[in-house]
């Protein structure tokens, strides 16, 4: 037989509709009010405040290592706006806007990233999953949910976020094709922020974009400015429309960056040049997106004064609060807890064994 061709006929769309600038592109605007495009730019000012106070808060020693979110906000803020109450959302350990966006308080988070239980705690009503550290390990986890949710008939969404390195997981791929085949009601938002830890986009996949791995699963991918808000609002809005319509699951590939550093352990500067840094702060999520609402006349200095404030005060309130949560907190056997209901014996000896080291360094600090 001789060899022949099996066309395919695919593209991968990419979606901008704010410019570097802040500059609109009327026709793509997404139906948004005032009010809601206001909501946007407090989520990703609250993120990014947030954001540089824990880095003061580890860097003090108050907590231990973060993931830092600077620079990812329009990309987790315009995905997760489009979820419901009663959505799931499934982030892995750089999602600070879209955590908060969801209704978690500063304060969890900062107990939770000192490295209290009682931080990752979330309340019972709220459809949202612990961090995952696990790099992909989310994904599956959510197809899961999204399958139980087609076999009961719910017309809620699943949402997963993971990053560029991620889809060079077997979890990414399985959770693809799982969903793909079963077509349950997932969107999956990797945010390529360029970099896995110290290995770039580059040599993660030999692919020209992420959103392209979706055509192997035979879903709909698309690639957005993940650095504007409008964008990734709109690129999401039609995937979790078609997932709530029973059309199945979608890959959206938001290009970003990682402005600072992987984790606060990490030395960026080790890896990568400062050359790139610098271009991709001109793109900045942020300041684009209060230009374009400075000169649509919806916001102003003074606005923006104003907000500063009412954040600062916020999350100095939320540092108290936490603070004295944690006074009530922190005895080193908790680890013991909440696992097991009855202990199995080898760590109820380890148990027992701790306790003994603790009260031994007591007295020694007494002595
Ligand atoms: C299964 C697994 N392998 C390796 C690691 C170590 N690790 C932590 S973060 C990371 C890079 C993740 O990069 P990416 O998915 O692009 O997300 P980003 O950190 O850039 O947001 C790696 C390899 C891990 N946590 N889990």
């Amino acid at each position: 037989m001789p060899r022949k061709e099996i066309k395919l006929d695919h593209s991968i769309e990419h979606l901008s509709i704010l410019d570097e600038n802040g500059r609109l592109d009327q026709d793509l605007m997404p139906d948004l009010s005032k009010e809601q495009l206001l909501r946007f730019h407090r989520g990703m000012l609250l993120a990014r405040r947030f954001d540089e106070r824990l880095l003061l808060l580890q860097r003090q020693g108050h907590i231990g290592t973060f993931a830092p979110v600077k620079g990812q906000e329009a990309a987790q803020i315009g995905a997760v706006a489009n979820l419901k109450a009663e959505d799931w959302m499934l982030p892995a350990f750089r999602e600070i806007a879209a955590i908060l966006w969801r209704g978690t308080l500063p304060s969890a988070l900062i107990i939770f990233n000192a490295g209290y239980n009682e931080g990752g705690k979330i309340p019972q009503q709220q459809r949202d999953f612990p961090n995952a550290v696990p790099v992909a390990s989310q994904l599956p986890h959510g197809v899961g949910i999204a399958y139980g949710i087609k076999y009961r008939k719910k017309q809620e969404v699943v949402l997963t976020f993971f990053g560029d390195g991620a889809t060079s997981e077997g979890d990414f791929h399985e959770a693809l094709n799982f969903a793909a085949v079963f077509e349950v009601p997932a969107v999956f938002i990797c945010q390529n922020n360029h970099w896995a830890i110290s290995v770039p986009r580059e040599k993660q996949t030999k692919s020209k974009t992420l959103a392209q791995k979706a055509l192997a699963y035979g879903i709909p991918g698309i690639q957005v400015d993940g650095n504007d808000v409008l964008a990734v609002y709109a690129a999401t809005q039609e995937a979790v429309e078609r997932a709530r319509s029973g059309g199945g699951p979608t890959l959206i590939e938001c290009v970003t960056y990682r402005l600072t550093m992987h984790t606060t352990v990490d030395d960026p500067t080790k890896y990568r040049q400062e050359e790139e840094v610098k271009i991709w702060e001109k793109r900045d999520p942020l300041p684009r997106f209060q230009k374009f609402l400075q000169e649509a006349g919806h916001l102003s200095e003074k606005d923006i004064d104003d907000l500063e404030k009412e954040i600062k005060e916020h999350l100095d309130t939320e540092w108290s609060e936490a603070q004295q949560q944690m006074e009530k907190m922190g005895n080193p056997l908790d680890m013991f807890e909440h696992v097991y209901a009855q202990l199995p014996p080898y760590l109820q000896e380890q148990k027992e064994a701790f306790s003994q080291f603790i009260e031994a360094q007591k007295e020694a600090d007494h002595a």
